[in-house]
């Protein structure tokens, strides 16, 4: 059997106004549209993906926090209404979920090798969370490819952001093995936006974009910190920063994500595809990707 492989990383933000924007059939709430930057540079990686030979979507979700050790998805359908608990004027989503089983088993199965607390979620009424809804709605509209949702574990809480970053690698080292003893191809999604600080009051319309900017210069001078990082293939330095970066700007990094995707991809040193960067209630949110193949990587913007 061929060695498996991750054929593309992907950072995919999960602000659940995207979806309510692109008037899914499975979203109730009905929008006049909004955060077109954003949507269009999603809408253009959800084509890249299409020209990629995958089998599963692997991701990393901040709305999933489990306090004792990594948790799996473990059935092979989870099938519900996801409300999300700030937002239900704007998310109400009909799911039908399929998983990856036999993937997610295998990298609980490493994790645990690797000293890692671990669970395979069995539970049939156990709601999926929003930010994994989010991003694989927005990358796989079509919802053709069976996912892996990993939960994020915040026993890192009661340490430092230092040593969440060095429990995320580890995960994530985790993972690339299982991956790689799987044979197959996988998409790998860190879901969470950058800077984090947002409004306290939402607009009467959600989508109206007179409304909508980045809270604070600071917050965004640090998320322009970060894009070029990535666009020089500098990502073992912004790892290094991220514990920084994150206490800064109470960024989702805080939840593991970015680092167990590059831990994983073994910190590239070529530039990532920039697709679009937004404020979507004042948070600053960045879609990019990181494509392994030389011959298929673009630049982007
Ligand atoms: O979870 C989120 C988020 N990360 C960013 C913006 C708005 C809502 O929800
Ligand atoms: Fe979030």
């Amino acid at each position: 059997m061929p060695k498996g492989e991750i054929v593309l990383g992907c950072l995919a933000p999960h602000p659940p106004h995207v979806v309510y924007a692109e008037n899914p059939e499975q979203n109730e709430p009905v929008s006049e549209g909004g955060w077109e930057t954003l949507r269009w540079g999603y809408n253009r990686l959800a084509r890249k993906l299409k020209s990629i030979d995958y089998d599963a979507l692997v991701i990393f979700t901040p709305h999933w926090q489990t306090y004792i050790g990594t948790h799996f998805l473990g059935l092979p359908e989870f099938k519900s209404k996801s409300v999300d608990p700030v937002f239900p004027n704007i998310f109400r989503y009909n799911y039908d979920i399929k998983v990856d089983v036999d993937l997610a088993e295998k990298m609980r199965e490493k994790a645990s090798e690797h000293g890692i607390i671990t669970k395979m979620m069995r539970n049939q009424d156990f709601r999926v969370d929003y930010g994994t809804i989010t991003s694989c709605h927005m990358l796989n509209p079509d919802w053709d490819k069976p996912i892996v949702t990993i939960s994020s574990n915040r026993n890192a809480h009661y340490y430092s952001a230092e040593v969440m970053n060095e429990q995320a690698a580890a995960l994530g080292r985790a993972c690339a093995e299982a991956i790689e003893e799987s044979g197959k191809k996988v998409v790998m999604i860190s879901s969470h936006s950058l800077s984090h600080r947002h409004f306290v009051t939402e607009s009467p319309l959600p989508e109206d974009m007179s409304r909508e900017h980045i809270y604070n210069h600071s917050q965004y001078v640090w998320d322009m910190k970060l894009v070029d990082l990535m666009r020089n293939g500098k990502m073992r330095e912004l790892i290094d920063i991220l514990p920084e970066f994150t206490e800064q700007t109470i960024a989702e990094t805080e939840a593991g994500g970015l680092t167990w995707m590059m831990s994983a991809m073994g910190f590239p040193e070529y530039s990532a595809e920039i697709y679009g960067y937004q404020s979507v209630i004042g948070t600053g949110n960045l879609v990019a990707a990181w494509d392994p193949n030389g011959v298929t990587r673009e630049i982007v913007l």
